[in-house]
C-alpha cells in the first residue's frame, strides 16, 4: 500500500475514535468542547498517530491495542500547537489554514481547550478499558513515558528554551536541546508507545525508540527549513515567521543545504536501527523518508 493511502487509512481510523473519546460540541461549555474539536479536526497530518500505529505495525501487534494512545498523542499535539500559536508565545493568526484558536474563540477559551485536551490525552491513556489486552504495567509505563516527553524535561522544557533563545546568539548545543525537547520527544514518545502497545519485545521497542529520536529531530530541522521555503497555500501557516521572530533555527545556523545534509543523515542513521525488524520495519521507514521529502 503506498504511503498516502496507510496515512488515509490511520486517519480514518483515529479520526472516528477520536470523535467518539472527545466529548461532542454541545457538552456544556459549548464554546470549549467547540474549541478543542475545531483545532483537532482542522486538519493535520496525523503523523504522531500514525508513527505509532507504524510502530505497532512494525512488532505485529494488533491496532485496537493503540489506537486510543494515536488519539490522545493528538490531543496533546493539539494542545502544544493551540497554545504556541498564543500572542504571549508565537502570536500566529493562521494554523493548519485556518484562523488560530485564540482567533476564532478568544485568548482565554484557547487556553482552556489546550489545558482540557492535554488533560484528556492521560484520561484516555489512563483508562485500562481503552486497551483489550494491555497489561496495567504496561500502560502505566506508557502513561508515565509520554508525560515525561510532554513536561517540563521534555515538550515544555523545550518551548521554554526556543523562548528564551529567541535573538539571542545562541550555538549548536542550545539549538539542539530546544529542537530535540520542543518536537522530538513527543515523536519518540509515540512510537515507543506504539511498540510498547503493541507487545514489542526490549530490542525491538529500544530500536524504535532510537529511531523515534533521530526522526523527531529530522522533523524539526525541515520544520524549519520548510519556514524559509515553504509555500502559505501548503504549509497553511505563515512561512518566515522563524526569522521574523529571530528564532534560533538550524538554517539560521548552519544554513539551508547543511541543514538538509543533516536531516537526511539522522534519516539514514534512524532507518539503520530498524534493522532488527527485518521486513516489519519498512513502513516506518518509508515514514522517516516523508519526513525529510515533505512539502507541509
Ligand atoms: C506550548 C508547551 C508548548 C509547546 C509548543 C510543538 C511546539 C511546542 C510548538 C509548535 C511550533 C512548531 C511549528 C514546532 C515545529 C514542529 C511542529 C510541532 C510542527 C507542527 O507539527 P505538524 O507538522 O503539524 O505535525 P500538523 O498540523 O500536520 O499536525
Amino acid at each position: 500500500m503506498p504511503l498516502t493511502a496507510y496515512f488515509n487509512e490511520i486517519r480514518a481510523i483515529v479520526d472516528d475514535a477520536m470523535d467518539r473519546l472527545v466529548p461532542p460540541s454541545a457538552t456544556h461549555p459549548a464554546v470549549l468542547h467547540e474549541a478543542m474539536r475545531y483545532s483537532l479536526f482542522a486538519g493535520g497530518k496525523r503523523l504522531r498517530p500514525t508513527l505509532a500505529m507504524a510502530a505497532c505495525d512494525a512488532v505485529g501487534g494488533a491496532r485496537s491495542r493503540v489506537v486510543p494512545f494515536a488519539v490522545a498523542l493528538e490531543a496533546i499535539h493539539t494542545y502544544t500547537l493551540i497554545h504556541d500559536d498564543l500572542p504571549a508565545m508565537d502570536n500566529d493568526d493562521y494554523r493548519r489554514g485556518l484562523p488560530t484558536s485564540h482567533k476564532k474563540f478568544g485568548e482565554a477559551a484557547a487556553i482552556l481547550a489546550g489545558d482540557a485536551l492535554l488533560t484528556l490525552a492521560f484520561e484516555i491513556i489512563s483508562n485500562l478499558r481503552n486497551f483489550p489486552g494491555v497489561s496495567p504495567e504496561t500502560l502505566l509505563e506508557v502513561s508515565r513515558h509520554t508525560a515525561n516527553a510532554v513536561g517540563s524535561v521534555g515538550t515544555v522544557g523545550g518551548q521554554m528554551a526556543d523562548i528564551q533563545m529567541e535573538g539571542a546568539e545562541g550555538d549548536m548545543a542550545s539549538l539542539e536541546y530546544i529542537h530535540i525537547h520542543k518536537t522530538g520527544k513527543l515523536i519518540a514518545a509515540s512510537v515507543r508507545g506504539g511498540a510498547l502497545l503493541g507487545g514489542g519485545d526490549n530490542d525491538a521497542v529500544n530500536a524504535i525508540t532510537e529511531y523515534g529520536k533521530n526522526i523527531g529531530l529530522a522533523f524539526q530541522i525541515v520544520d524549519d527549513i520548510l519556514d524559509i521555503e515553504g509555500e502559505l497555500a501548503s504549509l497553511g501557516k505563515t512561512p518566515g515567521s522563524d526569522t521574523r521572530k529571530k528564532k534560533l533555527t538550524y538554517p539560521a545556523l548552519m544554513g539551508v543545504a547543511e541543514s538538509r545534509k543533516l536531516a537526511s543523515r539522522l534519516t539514514d542513521r534512524a532507518i539503520g536501527h530498524l534493522a532488527i525488524l527485518g521486513s516489519g520495519g519498512e513502513r516506518l521507514s518509508d515514514l522517516a523518508k516523508y519526513v525529510i521529502a515533505r512539502a507541509f
